[in-house]
């Protein structure tokens, strides 16, 4: 349990309480109580060990609080928030959070109007009936209804590819600011999660006043939803939530871990402290009062006996046990990668010319990038014969920095034949096979067809495997095992794609990958020079399926890249 898991309990308290009309002192009281366990910085479970008498010696916490621990520590929870919310629906405690809704508004709009959650006081706000109330100027409809969309919108998750550009601009506005010594955007942000629901920063400091009064002003800052000594919650513009937590400088590692999560992850780490005798907390990891490690994340794991665990395998999927048995895998890093192996040019539907991609390529310190414009857009033979020569001079001019590989995407038609004519197929350096139509066939096809399309000889990867698309697709759904145990025993190779709108496949697919033993490349699938920075985000992908850089096909130099795709067309 967190000091801040606990304050919390204590706020949503003293709202219940305000809410039944209960004593104002009563809730003034849990509210401090509540600020004292948030600015607390030894884990509360220490000093209950010393019974109710050491609690109640805190600033602000009397017996009655201090019994309220207890029973929230042996039970997780405090009796009488229990017991009133058995008056009370759950749904009022997100309506009293709105900033601007206080009990007494709460309790209006829940006795006229049968509010009881945010989706009904959404609700009223639209429709105009919370105008019968006394004291509702239109003014605050406003204002509220703007936060609670806000609230609404916030729900939806936004792809990494977006997420990732806008929080690192922000962790450098919120890292130039007056008493801030670090920032870093922590939660599923940096552990390279597909998508992510609100952005979560971790800012060193020993003025924490100072600044979350700065950060809340930051022009990027739309609303502020919540703001607390040493926290807030806001909406930036476009409707993403920001979530700001301050420590010590101290503290900075332990910090870190909390935020960055998983919460599964952490939940794991907790058990192990207490195994040993220990407590870990958003502070750092105890034994009793005394603090064995906080400063860095390395010395919270090595005081758990661990080594350092990498943000992208931190989900409680083996990675705790692969860590005590030193076989955690040496991660594929965005370093490592020599080139792409998916990008599109102006000769299919990309923005850019060659020369451009080239460039770019370049610039990204690639050996080599592989032009995989669509094969169906080629018309006649010539069209792509002029390709070829246009490939062929342009490496000439660079001297093959970087070498552009002359290659080719084809669409594999539904009953998993490619739909290209043989001759392009052969001469292409290098053909990926992916499904653009037809999605959401049942898995036996599906998984049919994908084989057919591995088994095609002049095949030698396929392409963004399940097809899904953020917001327009769900994943297709295949036998992936049977998929991936078929490309690994053909030598072919299966993409995972960094295309911020694609990441395919999802994570737990992309780990069935990465355990098939198949060969793997990573692609952006660019269709304009800017998009081959999306490596980062196959490469995060491919870090959180656990890939190391040796099945990683564009992990290699140019010449075993060629000496591959060669002796795979010798073979056939
Ligand atoms: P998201 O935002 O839904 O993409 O996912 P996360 O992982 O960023 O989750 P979020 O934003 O709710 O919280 C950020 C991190 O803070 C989370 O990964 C772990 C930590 N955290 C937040 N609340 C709790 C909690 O109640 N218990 C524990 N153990 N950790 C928490
Ligand atoms: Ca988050
Ligand atoms: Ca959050
Ligand atoms: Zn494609």
């Amino acid at each position: 349990m967190s000091n801040e898991a606990i304050a919390q309990q204590f706020l949503e308290l003293a709202d219940l309480t305000d809410f039944v009309g209960d004593s104002p002192f009563k809730s003034r009281a849990y509210r401090q109580a509540a600020q004292v366990l948030e600015s607390l910085q030894t884990p509360i479970e220490t000093l209950a060990e010393n019974g109710v008498d050491a609690l109640a010696a805190l600033p602000g916490i009397g017996e009655a609080i201090a019994e309220k621990i207890l029973a929230y520590l042996r039970t997780g929870t405090i009796p009488k928030r229990e017991e009133l919310l058995q008056k009370v629906p759950a749904g009022v405690l997100e309506v009293m959070e709105v900033p601007g809704i206080g009990a007494k508004t709460a309790r209006l709009l829940h006795e006229q109007l049968g509010v009881h959650d945010l989706a009904s006081l959404r609700n009223a706000l639209l429709s105009g009936a919370v105008d019968r109330l006394p004291h509702f100027t239109p003014r605050k409809r406003e204002r509220l209804l703007r936060l609670v969309e806000l609230k609404h919108k916030s729900q939806r998750r936004t792809p990494l590819g977006l997420a990732l550009p806008r929080g690192r601009e922000l962790q450098q506005a919120i890292g130039a600011l007056d008493g801030v010594q670090q920032a870093m955007l922590c939660g599923s942000a940096r552990r390279m999660q597909e998508d992510v629901g609100d952005l979560d920063y971790l800012v060193a400091s020993d003025a924490p006043q100072t600044v979350v009064e700065a950060f809340v002003r930051l022009p990027a800052v739309a609303e502020v939803y919540a703001q607390g000594i040493s926290r807030a919650q806001v909406f930036l513009k476009d409707g993403m939530q920001v979530d700001l937590k301050i420590v010590p400088p101290e503290r900075w590692g332990a910090g870190m871990l909390y935020l960055t999560g998983s919460r599964a992850h952490s939940i794991r780490l907790r058990q192990r402290a207490i195994e040993r005798g220990l407590k870990l907390n958003e502070y750092g990891v105890w034994r009793g009062a005394e603090c064995l490690a906080d400063d860095t994340e390395e010395a919270v794991y090595a005081a758990l006996g661990l080594p350092y665990i990498p943000p992208p395998l931190r989900e409680d999927t083996g990675e705790i046990e692969a860590a005590e048995q030193g076989r955690l895998p040496t991660l594929v890093a965005l370093g490592d990668i020599r080139g792409d192996l998916q990008s599109h040019s102006h000769w299919s539907d990309g923005l850019d010319t060659l020369e451009t991609m080239a460039q770019a390529a370049d610039a990204l310190g690639y050996e080599y990038l592989a032009i995989t414009d669509h094969a169906h857009q080629f018309t006649t033979r010539e069209a792509f014969e002029q390709r070829r020569r246009a490939i062929e001079q342009l490496n000439q001019r660079t001297g093959g920095r970087p070498y552009l590989i002359n290659a080719v995407e084809v669409n594999i038609l539904p009953d998993g034949s490619l739909h290209a004519p043989e001759w392009m197929l052969h001469a292409a350096e290098f053909v990926l096979a992916g499904i653009h139509e037809a999605h959401g066939q049942p898995p036996t096809e599906m998984t049919a067809r994908l084989i057919r399309a591995l088994e095609h000889p002049a095949v030698d990867a396929l392409a963004h495997p399940t097809g899904r698309r953020y917001g327009k697709r769900p994943p297709n759904d295949a036998d992936w095992e049977q998929v991936f145990e078929r490309a690994r025993v053909l030598g072919k190779a299966i993409e995972i794609n960094g295309y911020p709108t694609r990441m395919d496949p999802p994570t737990p697919i992309a780990r069935l990958l990465l355990q098939s033993g198949a060969w793997v490349c990573l692609g952006t699938d660019a269709h304009a020079a800017r998009d081959l920075q999306a490596m980062e985000l196959a490469v995060g992908l491919a870090q959180r399926a656990w890939a190391t850089p040796e099945r990683i096909l564009n992990t290699r130099p140019l010449k075993a890249l060629l000496q591959w795709l060669n002796d795979r067309r010798q073979s056939v």
